[in-house]
């Protein structure tokens, strides 16, 4: 049996997300994962599966698939390389190293330094990590559907999912872990922020595409095209997947506020989910028929992320609400 990296993590319920929604909010708490967020379920299973021989790995990301990244590969005693933009916060760069990563900066956004990676992996040798595009780390994602299916026990079950999506690599995870516990019936809310909104505008457009560039400061969320497994899983009528957007502001806003209530800094990229408890859009589905009413309990996955701290918020704050 080999070992996992991940931790079997919290199912909280918040009550006071709970009288929001009008019914119980579960948390199913990733920020809890040794690296920060869900990432390294996927990246764990991806590097047992590929990386036993490997001379090094090599992972383009946003912050927290690097995260994931150089805690498996120290575990496994591997070099790690993690190519990030140049928008990502010094402090997930000085997180990234003490994690034991080479970090290099490349390019604008996730896109660009991921054509570094390609480049590493393939001159240098290097086990490429994909941050969300790849069927293990889809296996591997799988594994929180189990968990919270396990804590909630056999005669319960979400009323809905809801999630961040950046390339679509949690989503996609989401899913198999769906059919892996016989609850496809069960709907996925798919958040994104506007001008990070790759799956939104594929929904919408009928087809994958690639925004011109990622004006949204949820860094984490900024591929500038989803994978094509996400978009073929929101068309294949076997579930329902809601996309929406909201904006920097509202996803800001629910970081302070779920900071405020359930004590916990997340990032932006968590931001996004949080926002649709927040803002309201559960409700405004529900009467608009997209979710049944009365709702059955709703899974929010709190999917945490490094890219933050104190100081880091303030700036967003600066930036996004004064
Ligand atoms: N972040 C990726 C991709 O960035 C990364 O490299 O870390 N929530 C958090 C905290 C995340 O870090 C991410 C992805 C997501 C949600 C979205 O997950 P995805 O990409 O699997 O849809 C560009």
């Amino acid at each position: 049996m080999s070992q996992h990296f991940h931790l079997n993590t919290p199912l909280l319920e918040s009550v006071s997300m709970s009288k929001r929604v009008g019914t119980t909010v579960y948390l199913k708490m990733e920020n809890c994962q040794p690296s920060g967020s869900f990432k390294i379920r996927g990246i764990g299973h991806l590097c047992q599966q590929l990386a036993g021989q490997s001379r090094g790995i090599v992972c383009s990301s946003g912050g927290n698939a690097g995260m994931a990244a150089a805690y498996v590969a120290r575990r496994m005693g591997l070099p790690a390389t993690v190519v990030v933009p140049s928008s990502t916060p010094q402090l997930v760069v000085q997180r990234l190293q003490d994690q034991g990563a080479a970090v290099r900066i490349v390019g604008k956004v996730w896109d660009d330094a991921n054509a570094e990676a390609l480049r590493l992996a393939e001159t240098e040798g290097l086990t490429l990590v994909p941050p969300f595009d790849h069927p293990l780390l889809w296996q591997g994602h799988a594994s929180l559907v189990a968990e919270a299916a396990a804590a909630l026990g056999p005669d319960r079950k979400p009323g809905a999912i809801l999630l961040s999506v950046g390339g679509g690599g949690l989503l996609c995870g989401v899913v198999h872990g769906l059919r892996d516990v016989g609850w496809m019936d069960v709907p996925i809310i798919a958040m994104e922020t506007v001008g990070a909104d790759c799956f939104n505008t594929a929904i919408k457009a009928g087809k994958v595409v690639t925004l011109e560039d990622i004006t949204s400061e949820a860094k984490c969320l900024g591929a500038k095209t989803v994978c094509q497994a996400a978009f073929d899983f929101s068309q294949s009528g076997e579930l329902n997947i809601i996309s929406d957007l909201v904006s920097d502001q509202e996803a800001l806003k629910a970081v302070c506020t779920f900071l405020d209530e359930e004590r916990v800094l997340v990032e932006m990229a968590c931001g996004a989910a949080l926002a649709a408890v927040y803002s309201g859009l559960i409700a405004r589905l529900q009467n608009q028929g997209g979710l049944p009413t009365p709702l059955g309990p709703l899974l929010v996955v709190v999917c945490g992320g490094s890219g933050i701290n104190m100081e880091q918020l303030d700036s967003l704050r600066q930036k996004l609400l004064s």
